[in-house]
C-alpha cells in the first residue's frame, strides 16, 4: 500500500513539478534557473534524477556536488537528509566549501602535503596546518565539471560527471582524467561510480563529502542518530590528524561502532586521547572486508525520530566519519536550514589518510595503463510504521 502511495506521488509529481514547491510528498525542488551560471568559462547546471518511488537526488557540477537528497521517511512524506544552500551564488561564498561534492585527487590528509613515488618527491599545497586536505585549496570541489545525462546499463537515471585534473595541479604528478557517475536504483540508492585514469604516476583517493541529516533539518543534531561501523580497526594519528601508520582495534575505545550507538553517547569522552584529537568523532575506520576490493555494508546511520535508514556500501577499504563538530550555525542554507554543531555527518568510503606514506596502508597509485575505481551505495530504508 505504501508503495502504491508512493508510486501515485512520484507520478503526480513527474507530471507538475518542474521547478519549486511542495509536489504532494514533501519533495521541493529546486530551481535549475537559480544554479545556472558559467564559472571558469565552463557552463554550471543543476541536474535532477527521480527513480519511480519519487526519491529524487539534484546534483551541480560545480564540484561534482549533491545539492539535494529526498529520502521518505517512515510517515510517508519525504525529507532532504542533505546539508546545502539553494543557489549557486551560495556555494560560491562558503565558508564550508566541502558540502556535498567530491573530493579528491587525495581526500582527507597528507603529512605536510608530501609523498615520494618512484623515487620522485612530490609537494603538494598546503591547507589544513602544515597538511594537505581534500586535495588542496583548488580541489575538486571548486572545479567546474562537464556534466551528461545518461541511463546506467540497468536503465536507471544518471548523471556522468568528468574532470581533467592537469598534471601538477595541487602539486600532484600527471594528467587525471576522472569520471564521477551518479545514479538512482529502483529501490532508493543513490549509487557514486568513480573512475579515473592518468599519463604519469600519481596518487588518486576520491570520495563524496556530503553532509547527512537523517532527520531533514539541521534544527536537530545527528547526535540522536544511531551508528553503525563494520569495522574492527581504525587509523590513530597524532594531533594534526595524520596517521602514525598504526591499525589499532576499536575494541574497549569509543570508536566501537561494531553494534550501534548513538552518536552523542560517547562523543565527549576527550579523556580518550583520539577523540580529543578530532574534537569528536573525525577518524577513518579500518572497514571489515570478506575480501579486499569487494563491496561490502560498511555503515548504518538510522535516525528514530524520522525511521529513516541509510546504509552505506563500499568496495574501498576505509571510512571516515566526520561529526560536524567544525560547524557554527554561521552559514545558512535551504530552507532556512543552519550549518549548526554537529548537524551533519559525513560518511566518506575511500582509501586511508596519508596512504601514500605508509606501506602497511592499502596502494593509492595509478599509473599509465590502470584505471582507478570505486563502488559506492547509499542505500535508503525506512521503518514501517
Ligand atoms: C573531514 C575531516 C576534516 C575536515 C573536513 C571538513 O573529512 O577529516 O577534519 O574538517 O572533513
Amino acid at each position: 500500500m505504501k508503495r502504491y502511495l508512493f508510486l501515485m506521488a512520484a507520478t503526480a509529481c513527474m507530471l507538475s513539478c518542474a521547478g519549486n514547491g511542495d509536489s504532494g510528498n514533501g519533495v521541493e525542488l529546486l530551481d535549475a534557473a537559480v544554479f545556472r551560471t558559467e564559472i571558469d568559462g565552463k557552463p554550471v547546471g543543476l541536474y535532477t534524477l527521480q527513480n519511480a518511488d519519487g526519491m529524487t537526488v539534484q546534483l551541480t557540477n560545480y564540484g561534482a556536488r549533491v545539492v539535494a537528497l529526498w529520502v521518505p521517511a517512515a510517515d510517508g512524506r519525504f525529507r532532504d537528509v542533505v546539508w546545502g544552500y539553494d543557489s549557486i551564488d551560495a556555494y560560491l561564498r562558503t565558508a564550508d566549501k566541502y558540502c556535498g561534492p567530491v573530493v579528491g585527487r587525495f581526500g582527507n590528509r597528507i603529512g605536510k602535503g608530501r609523498f615520494t613515488l618512484d623515487g620522485k618527491e612530490s609537494q603538494l599545497t598546503i591547507n589544513n596546518g602544515e597538511n594537505h586536505l581534500h586535495g588542496g585549496p583548488g580541489g575538486f570541489e571548486c572545479r567546474v565539471w562537464d556534466a551528461r545525462e545518461t541511463t546506467t546499463p540497468e536503465g536507471n537515471p544518471a548523471v556522468a560527471m568528468s574532470y581533467r585534473s592537469a598534471n601538477g595541479e595541487e602539486g600532484y604528478p600527471g594528467n587525471l582524467d576522472i569520471t564521477v557517475t551518479y545514479s538512482l536504483t529502483p529501490d532508493n540508492g543513490l549509487v557514486i561510480d568513480y573512475e579515473a585514469t592518468t599519463d604519469a604516476p600519481t596518487i588518486v583517493n576520491p570520495t563524496s563529502h556530503v553532509y547527512y541529516n537523517l532527520h531533514g533539518t539541521t534544527e536537530h543534531s545527528t547526535d540522536s542518530h544511531l551508528l553503525t561501523i563494520h569495522a574492527s580497526g581504525f587509523t590513530p594519528t597524532d594531533a594534526g590528524l595524520i596517521p602514525t601508520g598504526e591499525i589499532l582495534p576499536v575494541e574497549g575505545t569509543p570508536l566501537d561502532f561494531r553494534t550501534p550507538h548513538a552518536i552523542g553517547e560517547r562523543i565527549g569522552q576527550t579523556d580518550y586521547e583520539p577523540l580529543a584529537f578530532g574534537n569528536g568523532y573525525d577518524h577513518n575506520w579500518a572497514l571489515d572486508k570478506p575480501e579486499a576490493g569487494t563491496v561490502s555494508l560498511a555503515a548504518e546511520a538510522y535516525e528514530p525520530a524520522t525511521g529513516i535508514r541509510m546504509k552505506i556500501y563500499t568496495d574501498q577499504p576505509g571510512l571516515q566519519f566526520y561529526a560536524g563538530q567544525g560547524m557554527d550555525g554561521k552559514e545558512v542554507g535551504k530552507r532556512g536550514d543552519r550549518h549548526n554543531f554537529r548537524s551533519g555527518i559525513a560518511l566518506e568510503t575511500q582509501n586511508f589518510p596519508d596512504a601514500p606514506n605508509h606501506d602497511n596502508f592499502p596502494s593509492s597509485v595509478l599509473r599509465p595503463g590502470e584505471t582507478y575505481t570505486q563502488h559506492t551505495v547509499y542505500a535508503f530504508e525506512t521503518d514501517e510504521q
